[in-house]
């Protein structure tokens, strides 16, 4: 068919279509109608919530379509620099009320449904997350990809389509329970499948010689293949055409039949054989910043990663004949170093396949990649041990050990016999276990290694990768993480959204967030300040039905609302949290009726889900209920104190409940939150802080000013010496106590408890509660005392929101193009 021919057919068909999509009410209740009828297949007269909810989705998604199209129609034509974003997880969420926003025409469909008779929020309470991802990481994905489409970045995103993403966290009795999250059950209307890009990933199997044209070279004979089925999630930019793509891989049989076992009869078993492959994608490992060595992970990581390259290569061959462009035309990024054999699969190709020799396929491979590590701990740092590598990946293995060879001759020249260093820096460690240390390999290989705020470069370089600091300083950089301030804003907090708008004169701060700071001029201003405590008011009362619902608790509205929700961890210290919880529990018990009058009531709500083999993280869980259950039926605490703990904590739940806090804690032992990223999202929605001086707090003291938020604890400096001092660390009376009575059973399940109770105390106090202690409830108490002055209280507040302009992902995706990546806008005509 000629060019030409193509063009008659398509602008026929264009005719056909009648144009775009249109946006007014009755096209898209005409829409609606059409997908209950056609899509869910159900009459028009009877369909539930549920099945309006499918087809409004499916009429969302024919416009995301529309724009994903002509976004990659131009992208191809303008053939910019593509950023390829490589992650193993992505925390999505909902994406109906984002992806209306995003696209500009919420309000038509609030009319719409409208006149159907149907309420817009309700049916988008229809749909389930999409958690593809643990905790921070993962959401920093998801407020990234939304970044680079608003900003016009011509990125795709690749990752792993799991047939269950993170468990599901059910609380029978005070305990976490875990439950599969099959959450394509009732299908996605989010996803395109696309059967026909697929691509066979290889497995196992033994490396042979071969000679080409006089050369020789490494052939891989694989023992297993899989096929990778690519499902497309478009991702809309918020005031622009343009709308990218998530592409996510799914493992089916692959099409090469096992025909051995074919001849044989034995066609039941070879079926089933087949069945297995899809094993691959089925399940996200739920642990973060563990590292266990297990083969099906080190499977899920090759799999992704070989077939996203496979079509990136594909799609720069399509326009190109050699490969002499490729490090000005792609940019891939690796989301820490869960996906670094990408570098490995990229020099295999370009060497065993391309044929391009060694130096220049190393080149080119050095200049394309960056790294973004997002751990503190030497020993949260991924290895996979040698065998295991080597059997799964053989080919890999000799790659890895000649990129090895060759640094290593790079040190010796640099820094001579210095063999301790030499064996600190190898890629491979040496041990009872012999491992490949993938944070060494993505060093060696990247071109840049970020971290991800000011306090984390700073222990990269000081600590964790002083080493490679001192060979090559100008690879290392950070850039401070960032959030999305349309889902953390303007999708979760609407009425807020009303409010600074109406204030600045402008919705341009959706695009452009450096304009909030503008409200700082009116911090102190009444008329603002009363409408600011009216959102508050409107959004807590949306969180007390729910807490009401999920716990039959009646919490008061005047109470200050005290959140901290992220993943559980010692590090996190929910314990320090409970604790200080106990101690104020303690002291109203033993007031008198005057000194009660002047207590702040409190609602501490609680949640977050345990990596199902975390026993101390699962213990922390279950104190919070026992403590909750005492708390909350003691009839002498009444309103003063109430202790929620919201089960199967997600972005949704996350959605609902940061506009509805007053306070919030992240109080991290110093030194081991990266970043932090949940800070931001309350900073932005004007909650106040009550925080240590770790990760990316540091830089947001220096946004708000420290006399805006409540600041805790040892700094990072000094935590080295405290941990040195053990148990003559100084510890404040009010701690041993309310240890003690966690210890002596006040809260029942004595025994359970005591190995927690044993990592606090006795000089094993890793995470310094301890010494912190006093200092938390200091805190605690300037916090109660502002609180009672609402003018002062609301001040802080609107300065919180005004200073958070630093903290959005679109910041740190500008910096990242900008200093990494080498790329540039590319917008698609609307
Ligand atoms: O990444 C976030 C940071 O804000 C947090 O401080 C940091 O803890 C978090 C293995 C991880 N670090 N490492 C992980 C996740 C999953 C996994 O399988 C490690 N997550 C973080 C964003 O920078």
């Amino acid at each position: 068919e000629s060019l030409g021919d193509h063009r008659a057919k398509a602008e026929k068909m264009f005719g056909l279509m009648d144009g775009f999509l249109k946006n007014d009410p009755v096209s898209l209740q005409k829409d609606i109608v059409y997908h209950v009828e056609y899509t869910v297949a159900r009459s028009r007269f009877s369909f539930d919530d549920f099945e309006a909810y499918q087809a409004l989705s499916h009429s969302v998604r024919d416009r995301l379509i529309e724009r994903w199209h002509d976004t990659h129609q131009y992208f191809k034509k303008k053939d910019p620099k593509r950023l390829y974003f490589l992650s193993l997880e992505f925390l999505m969420g909902c994406s109906l009320s984002n992806s209306v926003i995003n696209l500009g025409i919420r309000d038509q469909y609030v009319d719409a449904l409208g006149q159907l008779g149907f309420e817009f929020e309700v049916l988008a309470e229809q749909e389930g997350d999409a958690a593809l991802g643990n905790g921070g990481l993962a959401r920093l994905s998801a407020c990234q990809m939304d970044s680079l489409a608003t900003l016009d970045f011509p990125a795709w995103g690749y990752g792993l389509r799991y047939q269950y993403g993170l468990f599901r966290q059910i609380i029978v009795d005070g305990f976490q329970h875990e439950q599969p999250d099959y959450w394509l059950n009732f299908g996605n209307p989010w996803e395109i499948e696309r059967v026909q890009v697929s691509y066979a990933v290889k497995f196992y199997g033994t490396v042979e010689e071969e000679v080409s044209n006089g050369s020789n070279y490494k052939v891989w004979i694989p023992g297993e293949t899989v096929e990778a089925v690519a499902y497309d999630n478009p991702i809309p930019g918020y005031g622009t055409r343009n709308a990218i793509n998530l592409r996510l891989w799914a493992a089916k049989p692959s099409g090469q039949y096992d025909l051995e076992s074919y001849n044989t009869g034995d066609y039941i078993n070879a079926v089933v054989n087949r069945q297995k492959a899809e094993i691959i994608s089925n399940v996200l490992y739920p642990d973060d910043r563990s590292y266990q060595g297990k083969e099906l992970r080190l499977k899920q990581q090759y799999f992704f990663v070989s077939a996203s390259i496979q079509d990136i290569i594909r799609r720069f061959k399509d326009v190109h004949d050699n490969f002499d462009e490729f490090t000005e035309k792609i940019a891939l990024q690796i989301n820490d170093t869960h996906p670094s054999l990408a570098i490995i699969e990229v020099m295999r190709v370009l060497f065993d396949e391309e044929h391009l020799g060694w130096d220049k396929a190393w080149d080119i491979v050095c200049k394309i990649f960056s790294f973004t590590t997002h751990t503190v701990q030497p020993e949260g740092l991924e290895k996979i041990p040698v065998d295991l590598m080597g059997s799964l990946l053989p080919r890999h293995l000799q790659i890895i050990y000649d990129i090895n060879y060759k640094f290593m001759e790079e040190l010796k020249k640099k820094f001579g016999q210095d063999y301790s260093r030499h064996a600190r820096m190898s890629i491979v460690e040496e041990g009872a276990v012999k491992s490949i240390r993938m944070a060494n390999l993505s060093i060696v290989c990247c071109h840049k290694v970020n971290g991800v705020s000011r306090v984390h470069f700073e222990l990269l370089k000081t600590r964790v990768f002083k080493d490679f600091y001192d060979l090559w300083p100008l690879k290392f950089q950070y850039k401070t993480n960032g959030v999305t301030q349309r889902r953390w804003i303007v999708v979760s907090n609407p009425s807020l959204c009303a409010v600074i708008s109406k204030w600045l004169g402008t919705e341009a701060w959706v695009r452009n967030i450096d304009l909030l700071a503008g409200l700082r001029d009116y911090a102190s201003d009444a008329d603002l300040q009363q409408e600011w405590r009216m959102v508050k008011k409107i959004n807590k009362m949306r969180l007390a039905e729910y807490i009401e619902t999920l716990s039959g608790v009646k919490v008061s509205l005047d109470a200050m609302f005290d959140v901290q929700i992220k993943r559980i961890h010692e590090y996190k210290r929910q314990l320090l949290n409970v604790l200080g919880i106990i101690h104020r529990y303690d002291c109203i018990k033993s007031m008198n009726e005057s000194d009660r009058r002047k207590v702040v009531p409190r609602v501490c709500i609680i949640g977050g889900k345990a990596a199902p083999g975390y026993e101390i993280a699962k213990k922390i869980i279950k104190l919070c209920h026992a403590v909750a259950e005492k708390v909350n039926n003691d009839p002498g605490v009444g309103d003063l104190l109430k202790l929620i703990f919201i089960p199967d904590y997600n972005v949704s739940v996350a959605e609902l409940v940061i506009p509805g806090s007053d306070l919030s804690q992240h109080v991290s032992t110093a030194g081991h939150e990266a970043s932090g990223t949940g800070s931001m999202k309350f900073l932005m929605n004007g909650c106040l802080l009550l925080a240590t001086a770790d990760g990316s707090t540091v830089e947001i003291i220096e946004e708000i000013g420290a006399d805006n938020m409540f600041l805790l604890g040892a700094r990072v400096s000094e935590v080295p010496a405290l941990r040195d001092q053990g148990a003559s660390v100084r510890v404040p009376l009010q701690f041993v106590r309310v240890v003690r009575m966690v210890r002596d059973g006040y809260f029942g399940f004595k025994d359970y408890f005591e190995s927690l109770c044993d990592t606090v105390e006795n000089g094993k106090d890793f995470y310094l509660l301890g010494a912190d202690f006093a200092s938390y409830l200091e805190a605690q108490a300037a916090a109660d005392l502002a609180f009672v002055n609402q003018e002062k209280w609301t001040r802080m507040s609107i300065l919180s929101t005004s200073g958070s302009g630093r903290f959005s992902s679109d910041r740190t995706i500008e910096e990242y193009a900008e200093q990494t990546w080498g790329i540039e806008p590319c917008k698609c005509p609307f």
